[in-house]
């Protein structure tokens, strides 16, 4: 495969890419370890969730261009990283996520009203519409909502990880960064903190070659994303990310170190982000189209499900009708979400106070009194046009 200029071949000296699974997805590689590969049963789930993410980007994308939504932020090219990695963490772990990794929420067992509900920023929307569209959250599944000010969710994750180990509660945090946020203030003080405490966390770096139109290669001189881990005094590892039992590998043995109080590590998976930065993104000015096509025949989809076929999973009592079932799905709730009203005004001075002070409550009351009477001014408007 020819090399994608943004990706700089990472020195194998003490930091090699590790795989797991064929380029062809037909079998396990020779070298492959053996320990914490994935279950049958987690080896579904993660197909399914990079499934759904992959369907619902693409119509995600598309109802942003008819203007029903603000804003996406598309995880293409990159599921086997995203999904790979998070099967391997437990229903009480952490996940603090940039991003692309919102689909985590559904693997994690979110709703896909509650998902579509964010993405209108509705009054079903968990953040009451108040965040920018895809940047989920949801208490249930441990998944708090990300600030779109690159690395900050570093510091709250091992700020997390250190009161699970203060309360001795067996919990780890993911901590997922971009390559880009990589650069951040955020990355640095939360490595630091965290491998000096030995915090529970296992930080996840998705490296998908661009920070919007910075190549991956011109973010960092270190000689991988990986070996950063070294100057904070972790273990690194850098891992093939279209990889989808690699990335469970890497997490997974990341996992197991961190319940076992040796302290963080750092996982850095390569991939590449076959779309736009986001939907108000044209890669077209900044990047070459070779580089996408020679990364699309590397689509980390087909090549788990060419595994999942030669181990004779791929059946249709397994798999069967997924792809309209989820499609069919995604539907149904963009049908609900669209029906659902925006957010209660009231709402806006909500969950800052326990008692909002007299000055909010007043607006408040002046914004209903004032939308009441627009109300009424628009019924008269309708009954007498001009
Ligand atoms: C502190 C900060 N600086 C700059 C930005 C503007 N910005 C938004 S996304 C982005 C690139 C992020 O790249 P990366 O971390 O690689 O994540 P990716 O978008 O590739 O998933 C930048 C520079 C920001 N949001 N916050
Ligand atoms: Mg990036």
């Amino acid at each position: 495969m020819a090399v994608a200029p943004s990706i700089r071949l990472a020195d194998p000296g003490n930091y090699p890419l590790r795989k797991v699974l064929r380029e062809d997805g037909k079998g396990l590689l020779k070298s492959a370890g053996k320990e914490h590969l994935p279950s049958n049963e987690k080896l579904l789930e993660i197909y399914r969730a990079m499934l759904t993410t992959r369907i619902l980007d693409d119509r995600m994308l598309k109802l942003q261009r008819q203007g029903r939504v603000g804003f996406v932020g598309l995880a293409t090219g990159q599921e086997a990283a995203i999904h790979g990695s998070a099967a391997a963490f437990g229903p009480d772990d952490w996940i603090f996520s940039a991003l692309r990794e919102g689909g985590v929420t559904i693997q994690r067992g979110m709703s896909m009203n509650d998902y579509i509900a964010h993405m209108f920023g509705n009054d079903e929307d968990s953040a009451k519409g108040r965040q920018m569209p895809n940047h989920f959250q949801c208490k249930e599944v441990n998944f708090p909502s990300w600030s779109s000010v690159l690395g900050t969710q570093l510091p709250h994750a091992v700020g997390v990880a250190m009161a699970m180990k203060i309360r001795k509660q067996p919990s780890v945090c993911a901590a997922y960064t971009g390559d880009g946020a990589t650069s951040s203030n955020g990355f640095h003080s939360a490595m630091n903190m965290a491998a000096v405490n030995k915090a529970p966390v296992v930080f996840v770096i998705v490296d998908n070659g661009w920070a919007i139109s910075v190549p991956s290669s011109k973010q960092t001189a270190s000689e991988s994303y990986g070996a950063k881990a070294k100057a904070y005094g972790m273990p690194g590892v850098n891992v093939d990310g279209n990889d989808a039992l690699a990335s469970y590998q890497a997490a997974a043995e990341a996992i197991e170190r961190a319940r076992n109080g040796e302290g963080p590590s750092l996982v850095a998976l390569r991939t590449y982000r076959i779309g736009g930065h986001s939907s108000s993104d044209d890669p077209s000015k900044y990047r070459n189209e070779h580089e996408v096509s020679e990364w699309g025949k590397r689509d980390p989809l087909p090549r788990l499900g060419a595994y999942l076929k030669s181990m004779g999973l791929y059946k249709k009592e397994n798999i069967g009708d997924w792809e309209q079932q989820i499609t069919d799905q995604v539907a149904a709730a963009v049908n609900h979400a669209e029906a659902v009203g925006p957010p209660k005004l009231e709402t806006l001075v909500e969950d800052v106070y326990a008692n909002p002070p007299q000055h909010l409550r007043k607006q408040v009351i002046e914004a209903l009194r004032l939308v009441a009477e627009k109300g009424a001014a628009d019924a008269v408007a309708g009954k007498f046009p001009l």
